[in-house]
């Protein structure tokens, strides 16, 4: 059975294949030109640095199909320096050479301060026009298309740290309206750590790894994080939902986003209404459980990356509604009692609807990750008229910080001139000069008044467009370093939250902060984040204790909060769209079997992935996309046993340790199988078996009479049965607390 196979075209575009045509098992000699790009692929839109139509191509920087000098002199070699004889010393006249070498010297830049790991997509932004009545922006008007590119991130890590550690998402949105750009730089929590920039050195010192060793990377599961977070108790609310599930999510297709502060909407009269804005994901808001994430950091630390990467690749673009809370601008700036400019206090969905004004879909991958996803340049205050700011003082600090730190990043002050960050409105702006300039500017006259260049250019009003700030009164007072005696109220919000969650939910919010206080060597701090998590809830607080083998301090007293159930994962139904489903194809068994399940679970919208022993394909048009070696359950929502697998012939310890991980008479079935079914039973995942699937069932600790398990004798049903079991992303009734 192990006779090779003769290489063959892939009969069927399975997410992640590298180029867009399969290559030739010798290399190609002959000069052609440069291969397209992939279908799934986009690459900034051809404009000028000054927001002019260029050519369709003018992005794309490869050209002609022999290499070159960065000057265009063809090259013979690539491969040899010039040297005194072949034996002899290298030479240092090799321009090449220094050229090559040189370059690729200089090839980083320094990754950005926080949200250093990220991942982006192209897209586009359609308005529903429901947000006319509020705002004058144009591109939220009805049917009005907008351009966008959004880039995804976790904060804490560096740029190549794992996906799925415990963290808030970034979600940043650039618009390339006509009317200039507008980033709507938001999270995937709707509150922060702290309610004035100038503390967010402090938090990110604390949060990011020990100055000592450099450790943990990508974590908060230390002392210097709980450390501030217990003595800043502003801190709580934000800390709270990182230890929620929203800390680990399933997908970035699967979180919503928030803008966070409160913004302001300006109407064509000038009329101010106070807003937050809310991404909704069409998938629902999914997350991992704490093992899958643990595990996917080992396995696939490329996990959110790669998942947004193949949905938009396999053509299921995610989706997400745009919304809006809206609040009269009335001088408090408060609404039922919430100060809308502390920024660590969110209003529920119950007080203030949040109506849908938009939908945004992303349906192409960036070409370069470099050119598009590291150099992308955002910035709150890239506003379009219609969208103003309030004085949330957090916002503020950050309307200087995101423009500085591109000076250091992006060298120079001209990144609005990398095609990414290139606006597609037209722009005169009498910014001259600069390292990396890439606008050839004419005229004599970047001076205004000026009547060299024919006055040119000139002041716009309102009328035409004009960005003119919203005339905000300003209270009298004196200069002081005070915040607002509102923004002393560190836990109702907090309590509301943890009372919103579902009993499944809490139990995970406790089991997290268990584990990231275990691995906080001073005891005190235990103790301080203890005394913290008392003022939320005494259940919370017990329950933490107990894990901690810490006496709980003495409850403390509560103020009396309604819950959202908005705030709540779960208890709603989400379409399957998109999900990942393994399909488990052992040797011996009928190829139609499984080529009929793919089939099924593609037109269900699914994204079927079939797992066999070897990557030998299990027939001429069936490919195999992952071996038992290599597949783990964390990488799917559900999965599928089209055939019960007998052992494979690596199914042995010295070859694949996991073989030895479920103990019992499993020697008729591959280990590794029952370790995949095992796990998935476990992470509440839903599974089906076509075929006899009672003796896997036995060997992986599967209850078959357990909710969300399926022994089916029609591929279809199974099918069905799975994707309408993934509208609540998982079997929750598995887990004893749901009920
Ligand atoms: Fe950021 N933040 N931030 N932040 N932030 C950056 O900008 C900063 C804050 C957010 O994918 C940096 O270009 C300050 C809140 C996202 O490129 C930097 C403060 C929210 C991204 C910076 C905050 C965010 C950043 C790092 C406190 C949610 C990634 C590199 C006042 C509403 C954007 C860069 C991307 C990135 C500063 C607080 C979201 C250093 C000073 C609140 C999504 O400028």
């Amino acid at each position: 059975m192990d006779k090779p196979h003769p290489v063959r075209r892939v009969t069927e575009q399975v997410p992640g294949a590298p180029g867009p045509q399969s290559p030739s098992v010798a290399e190609p000699t002959e000069p052609r030109a440069p291969l397209p790009p992939k279908p799934d692929q986009e690459a900034p839109a051809a404009v000028s640095a000054t927001g002019r139509a260029a050519g369709a191509d003018a992005a794309r920087a490869q050209n002609g199909g022999y290499l070159t000098t960065a000057q265009g002199v063809r090259l013979p070699d690539s491969d040899h320096s010039l040297r005194a004889g072949p034996r002899g010393p290298v030479l240092l006249q090799d321009h090449h050479l220094r050229e090559k070498i040189t370059h690729f010297d200089h090839e980083r830049i320094p990754e950005r301060v926080v949200h250093a790991r990220g991942a982006a997509a192209h897209g586009v932004f359609r308005g529903y026009g429901t947000a006319a009545g509020v705002t004058k922006a144009a591109f939220l008007a009805e049917g009005v298309e907008t351009p966008v590119f959004v880039r995804f991130s976790t904060v804490l890590g560096s740029r190549g740290s794992a996906d799925t550690v415990r963290d808030t998402r970034g979600f940043a949105t650039k618009f390339y309206t006509g009317q200039g750009v507008f980033d709507l730089v938001g999270n995937n929590i709707p509150v922060f750590f702290i309610q004035d920039a100038i503390k967010f050195p402090d938090i990110v010192h604390a949060a990011k790894p020990h100055p000592d060793r450099e450790i943990p990377q990508a974590q908060s599961a230390h002392d210097t994080f709980w450390d501030f977070v217990s003595l800043h108790t502003e801190a709580t609310h934000h800390t709270l939902w990182n230890m929620s599930d929203r800390g680990i999510p399933r997908s970035y297709r699967m979180m919503e986003g928030f803008g966070i502060h409160t913004f302001r909407l300006i109407d064509a009269e000038g009329a101010s209404t106070l807003v937050k804005f809310h991404w909704k994901p069409k998938a629902g808001v999914h997350s991992l459980v704490w093992e899958e994430a643990q595990l996917i950091g080992g396995m696939d630390p490329d996990f959110h990356r790669r998942d947004l990467a193949d949905a938009i690749e396999a053509g299921v673009f995610p989706q997400w509604e745009l919304g809006i809370q809206t609040f009269p601008d009335s001088p408090e700036q408060t609404f039922e009692g919430i100060d809308l400019l502390d920024p660590t206090k969110l209003v529920p969905e119950e007080l203030a609807r949040v109506r849908p004004i938009g939908l945004m879909t992303l349906n192409a991958n960036p070409t370069n990750y470099f050119a598009e996803t590291e150099q992308v340049a955002f910035h709150p205050g890239h506003l379009v008229p219609g969208i103003d700011i309030t004085d949330d003082p957090l916002l503020s600090g950050r309307l200087f910080s995101y423009l500085d730190t591109q000076i250091t990043r992006l060298g120079g002050p001209n990144f609005a001139q990398i095609p990414v960050n290139r606006t597609h409105a037209p722009v005169n702006d009498m910014l001259r000069d600069g390292f990396h300039q890439d606008a050839v500017h004419s005229g004599v006259a970047p001076y205004k008044p000026n009547s060299l260049d024919g006055g040119c250019p000139f002041f716009a009003d309102a009328a035409d467009h004009a960005f003119v700030e919203h005339p905000t009164p300003i209270a009298a007072g004196a200069k002081v370093r005070e915040a607002p005696a509102s923004f002393d109220d560190h836990f109702s919000q907090p309590r509301l939250f943890w009372l919103s969650l579902s009993p499944v939910e809490r139990g995970h919010v406790i089991a997290a902060y268990t584990f990231e206080l275990s691995k906080v060597h001073e005891q005190a701090i235990r103790e301080r984040v203890l005394t913290v998590l008392a003022r939320i809830d005494d259940e919370l607080c017990r329950e933490v204790a107990t894990g901690l083998g810490l006496p709980a301090p003495a409850a403390a007293a509560h103020v009396d909060v309604t819950p959202s159930r908005a705030l709540s994962q779960l208890g709603q139904r989400w379409p399957a769209t998109g999900r990942v489903l393994g399909i488990i194809a052992g040797t011996g068994g009928d190829p139609a079997v499984v080529r009929g399940v793919r089939d099924a679970a593609r037109a269900a919208g699914l994204l079927p992935l079939v797992i066999g022993p070897t990557g030998a394909p299990a027939a001429d048009d069936l490919d195999v996309q992952r071996t038992f070696a290599a597949a783990r359950s964390v990488e799917f929502d559900a999965l599928l046993v089209a055939h019960t697998p007998e052992p494979g012939a690596d199914d042995r310890g010295a070859r694949d340790a996991k073989s030895g991980a479920v103990a019992g008479g499993q020697r008729t079935l591959d280990s590794r199988v029952v370790l995949l079914v095992n796990e998935a039973y476990r992470h509440a995942k839903p599974i089906a078996g076509l075929a006899d699937a009672r003796a896997l069932w036995a060997a992986a600790g599967v209850d078959p009479h357990a909710p969300g398990v399926f022994t089916e004798t029609d591929g279809s049903r199974a099918v069905s049965a799975l994707a309408e079991q993934l509208g609540t992303h998982r079997v929750w009734e598995r887990f004893p607390e749901a009920g």
